[in-house]
């Protein structure tokens, strides 16, 4: 008997948004936050099947659609990817808001979702592009040095816009799509700068995006990124927490007004537009702008015979070893 899973696949700037919207385990009827806990400790092979080869690929960012028991709240919804939960990711918001438009689940106007790290705000516009009213940003740290193996010292602002970044202005390697590879070795190498240095976000919590911001030079944009999300796999989007994080850093440092717009480009040149509007405590309550697109709808299978069933990682790869050991053994003892 297979295992089904059905899913609704979409792009939001070429980022990939895979929503599981029907076969997920049970989570009871707890916060997201509470969901996320049991979806990491008790059921991981969900992630791992989903985001992993052979049925997903590195840079898929998975979207388990929940009913939110908060008042008001449409949905509810926790984020995964190659390596672990994320806190809070606008394209993936973006691309489940057009999901849930297309299930009929919503249509034009405001809508309200839980995340694990609070609820935010998606108006669902006319031109079916999404505003996504993210939650609270702030820089904890501005100009903070540290020595990036191979690279030498580098400046950069710790920032929190719905996950951790590190934000590096101007600094490391050629931000240009030719560059990938540098990039994310210049990325890697910060993170665990860091990591060593013990330098963290709020609460011990690891700095886990690394960012990095180059003038747009076609002028298409105010600014063009590379950021690199934990598991080592770069955010095709313009990462809409990371676009977060920097109008928070922007609105503190004075350079950017509020509900001035700022026009954020890609490694690969897609766009998003952020807006704020100020707290009143150092913060700001950003607004991200960006389209997604449907890719996909199917249903996955999850045969229980399949030695790969929930996706090759390190532990498939290790029972496999082990496996070709014993196999090795036993063939060559003495008929
Ligand atoms: O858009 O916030 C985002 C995001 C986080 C990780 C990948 N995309």
């Amino acid at each position: 008997m297979f295992q089904k899973l059905k899913i609704i696949d979409s792009h939001t700037g070429g980022e990939p948004t895979r929503a599981i919207i029907d076969g997920i385990p049970d989570l009871g009827s707890g916060s997201m936050a509470e969901r996320r806990e049991i979806l990491s400790k008790q059921h991981d092979w969900l992630r791992r099947a989903t985001v992993l080869e052979p049925r997903g690929f590195e840079a898929i960012v998975g979207a388990a659609l929940q009913e939110s028991t908060l008042p008001n709240c449409t949905a509810g919804v926790i984020f995964f990817n190659n390596a672990g939960y994320l806190n809070m990711c606008v394209h993936g918001i973006i691309g489940l808001a057009i999901t849930l438009k297309h299930m009929g689940r919503i249509d034009t106007g405001v809508h309200r979702i839980e995340t694990p790290v609070g609820i935010v705000i998606v108006k669902l516009n006319e031109d079916d592009s999404v505003s996504v009213e993210n939650v609270r940003s702030y820089r904890t740290e501005k100009d903070v040095e540290i020595l990036v193996p191979e690279f030498g010292p580098i400046v950069g602002d710790i920032a929190w816009g719905g996950n951790w970044f590190f934000i590096v202005d101007g600094q490391g390697p050629v931000v240009d799509y030719a560059n990938i590879k540098e990039l994310t070795r210049f990325c890697i190498n910060a993170r665990e700068a860091l990591s060593t240095a013990s330098i963290t976000g709020n609460d011990g919590a690891a700095i886990d995006h690394i960012e990095i911001f180059a003038p747009a030079n076609e002028s298409i944009a105010d600014s063009r990124n590379f950021v690199l999300c934990p598991g080592d796999e770069y955010d095709r989007s313009p990462c809409g927490t990371g676009l977060s994080a920097r109008l928070a850093c922007l609105a503190d440092s004075g350079l950017l007004r509020p509900n001035q717009s700022y026009l954020q480009a890609s490694i690969i040149n897609t766009l998003m537009e952020g807006r704020f509007r100020s707290d009143g405590e150092n913060a700001v309550i950003p607004t991200i702008t960006a389209k997604a697109w449907l890719t996909g709808e199917c249903v996955l299978a999850i045969d229980p015979d399949d030695p790969l069933k929930h996706g090759i990682d390190d532990r498939s790869i290790t029972r496999f070893a082990n496996e070709l050991k014993s196999e090795t053994a036993i063939s060559q003892q003495p008929q």
